[in-house]
């Protein structure tokens, strides 16, 4: 067909009317030729003659032209089965079945003959109506390919987040539109502000109470109803808690995380501190402790799982370090990137961020399409979610798929499983660096894009980590100072098999660095850290615009970025002065939190190609 088509733009309308009429000729016989056909397979005895070849061979064409019918030869690599095809010449198609059977029936040598049926197989591919499902690119995306979160193949097996509960953790759901209303859970629901069990949002065209209901949808929105679009694990149930739409405080905090957690499986949290790049601030003390409850607690003793946005700060150089709900060991911390696969500009990096997915990116680059509120002039269903705040979601919902595959991942496993399985791609903006356990990790990207498919996968044949173990080596308490020069402080320690033998911890998971340093210009300071197999982690990264004069206050830094490396060795922490101010400025106490696990990735290695390989086969 191809050469009808000349590669001149003033030809084409020449030729154009030519190539249309020939190819719906030809098209329309060749339609009709491969439904109409009448086949039949047929099987000679092999001792046939003196059992070669070509008797076979021959006997067929006598056979065939007996009958009418035109031989096609053997049929695949099944010796002695033939395929007689019906010409449509001169006789019908009844006569020609009844003097197939007629001499087939009788025939010495034809050990068995049927006429080909019609199979009926339909591709196992999902085909849904809902008016938006198309231009959900981060389900299937055909325009950057590889550029979504390869979740299609994953329905087709069934799996759908059945069985599995999400909550959004937010400024309520809006769970009476139809995209949600059927996949609503009103037992994990809760409404904090107004202290009642309904987690409606209040319709207020100011505060535009929209975001919970839009990352619901992105969730649990159900598919093939006609309507706006498909969620990532529609088969899940969804539920939501109304706790931003009015005052915080740390103790609704602490309700909203552990909220229902026999019924929600997974928390999804699409906010956090002001992203203004010069505040430092996370969950305070009945938070934490409501986090830390959770993951012990929650799902039975296997954890809550909580799922947090790093956060929109990017243009104003923010840090999710910077964010105690993101560098919580307890979250799971997604960033997000566009549909092309780069970090936005509203995009933050940690050392703490685990994994990302997608989201909205500059102008020319397509948002999140799904579900939005319909209480004022909205419609229920949005193009144009954005920001981590929709990335979280997304992630939320993969979790949910691997949770109805195996229910009974831990916390730890969740996070283990996001490690192995992420991948790690080129963009400009990310600097990737091989850790000691062969992990690749990136500020901007975590261990790098989220797959539903090779999370699912892993998740089947995950074997269990074991208890977490954590040390905590010797706080430092002594003042530092920063030298004048070089304008930085060096602390380097050791961690030996005798500070480990307690713990039973011998690989690392999460590292924390809590630190009080006086400063008079907090955004100034730098702090690295090096783990024993130089494997670097930027967990203090400096900020243009934050002038606090206070420095940090018993501020955690972490990082995910040592993950599966030996814990043993030495250990070295950087803590520069950019702004080179103040030489009485110093460091007043830090202390380091190891946490980890008592098995030796080494040894499993070989593991890791195992869980990436396609365990639906059969
Ligand atoms: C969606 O609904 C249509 C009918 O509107 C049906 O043909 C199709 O099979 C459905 N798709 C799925 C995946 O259930
Ligand atoms: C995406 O999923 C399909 C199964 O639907 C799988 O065969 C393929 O390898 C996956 N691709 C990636 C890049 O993971
Ligand atoms: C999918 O799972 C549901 C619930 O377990 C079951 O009822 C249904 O038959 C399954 N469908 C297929 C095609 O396996
Ligand atoms: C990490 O990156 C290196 C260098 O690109 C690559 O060879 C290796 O396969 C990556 N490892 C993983 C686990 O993806
Ligand atoms: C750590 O151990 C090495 C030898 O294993 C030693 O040279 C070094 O001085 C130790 N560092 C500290 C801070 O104790
Ligand atoms: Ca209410
Ligand atoms: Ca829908
Ligand atoms: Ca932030
Ligand atoms: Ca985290």
């Amino acid at each position: 067909m191809r050469r009808y088509v000349i590669p001149l733009m003033c030809l084409c309308f020449v030729t154009w009317p030519l190539f249309l009429l020939l190819s719906t000729h030809t098209g329309s016989n060749d339609a009709t030729g491969l439904v109409e056909e009448l086949t039949w397979a047929v099987r000679l005895d092999p001792s046939h003659g003196s059992g070669r070849r070509e008797e076979l061979d021959a006997l067929a064409e006598v056979l065939s032209h007996a009958v009418g019918l035109e031989n096609r030869g053997v049929i695949g690599e099944l010796k002695d089965h033939y395929l007689f095809a019906h010409i449509g010449h001169g006789q019908s198609k009844e006569n020609t079945r009844r003097k197939v059977h007629a001499i087939f029936t009788q025939h010495d040598s034809v050990r068995w003959f049927s006429e080909q049926k019609l199979l009926k197989r339909s591709k196992r591919s999902l085909h849904f109506n809902d008016p938006k499902y198309p231009q959900q690119w981060h389900l299937h995306n055909s325009r950057s390919p590889g550029m979504d979160i390869n979740v299609t193949g994953v329905w087709e097996r069934n799996v759908t987040g059945r069985g599995v509960t999400v909550v959004v953790v937010d400024d309520g759901v809006q769970y009476t539109i139809q995209d949600i209303q059927p996949n609503y859970s009103p037992e994990g629901s809760y409404d904090l502000n107004s202290n009642d069990p309904d987690p409606m949002p209040r319709p207020d065209g100011y505060s535009d109470n929209h975001h919970g209901t839009r990352c619901a949808g992105e969730i649990a929105a159900v598919p093939n109803n006609s309507f706006c679009a498909v969620g990532v694990a529609y088969g899940s149930r969804i539920a939501g808690i109304r706790v931003l739409d009015g005052p915080l405080t740390d103790s609704m905090e602490a309700i909203a995380f552990n909220k229902h957690y026999q019924i929600n499986d997974i928390y999804s949290c699409s906010w956090g501190p002001d992203d203004d790049g010069k505040t430092v601030d996370g969950p305070h003390q009945l938070g934490k402790a409501a986090l830390q409850h959770g993951v012990i607690a929650g799902r039975k003793g296997f954890g809550s799982i909580f799922v947090v946005a790093s956060g929109n700060g990017g243009q104003y150089d923010d840090n999710c370090n910077y964010d105690g709900y993101a560098n919580s060991i307890y979250t799971v911390t997604i960033g997000a990137v566009n549909e092309a696969g780069e970090m936005p500009f509203y995009a933050e990096e940690c050392a703490s961020m685990l994994a990302v997915t997608f989201s909205s990116g500059d102008k020319q680059m397509r948002s999140i399409v799904t579900s939005d509120w319909d209480l004022q002039k909205g419609t229920g269903c949005t193009e144009g979610h954005t920001g981590t705040s929709a990335a979280a979601p997304i992630a939320a919902g993969m979790v949910a798929l691997m949770l109805q595959v195996r229910p009974c991942l831990t916390w730890r496993d969740v996070q283990h499983i996001i490690v192995f399985t992420a991948t790690k791609y080129e963009d400009h903006q990310a600097a990737w660096k091989t850790n000691g356990a062969g992990f690749n990790h990136s500020h901007q990207h975590g261990f790098g894009l989220l797959n539903a498919w090779r999370l699912t996968n892993a998740a089947k044949v995950w074997e269990s980590v074991p208890y977490l173990a954590s040390y905590v080596s010797p706080v430092l308490k002594e003042n530092k100072n920063i030298p004048l020069v070089p304008h930085v402080l060096e602390l380097s320690w050791n961690v030996t098999t005798a500070d480990l033998l307690l713990s039973g911890m011998r690989t690392l998971e999460h590292v924390g660095v809590t630190v009080s340093i006086t400063h008079p210009r907090r955004g100034n300071l730098q702090i690295q850290l090096f783990c024993p197999s130089g494997m670097s982690s930027l967990i203090g990264a400096t900020r243009k615009l934050d002038a606090d004069p206070n420095g940090f206050t018993e501020w955690t830094f972490s990082t995910v970025r040592c993950w599966g490396e030996n814990a043993e060795g030495a250990y070295r922490i950087l803590v520069t002065d950019v702004g080179r101010l103040d030489p009485m400025v110093g460091l007043k106490r830090l202390s380091k939190t190891f946490k980890g696990s008592s098995c030796h990735f080494s040894e499993s290695k070989l593991l890791d190609r195992a869980y990436l390989a396609d365990w639906w086969g059969s």
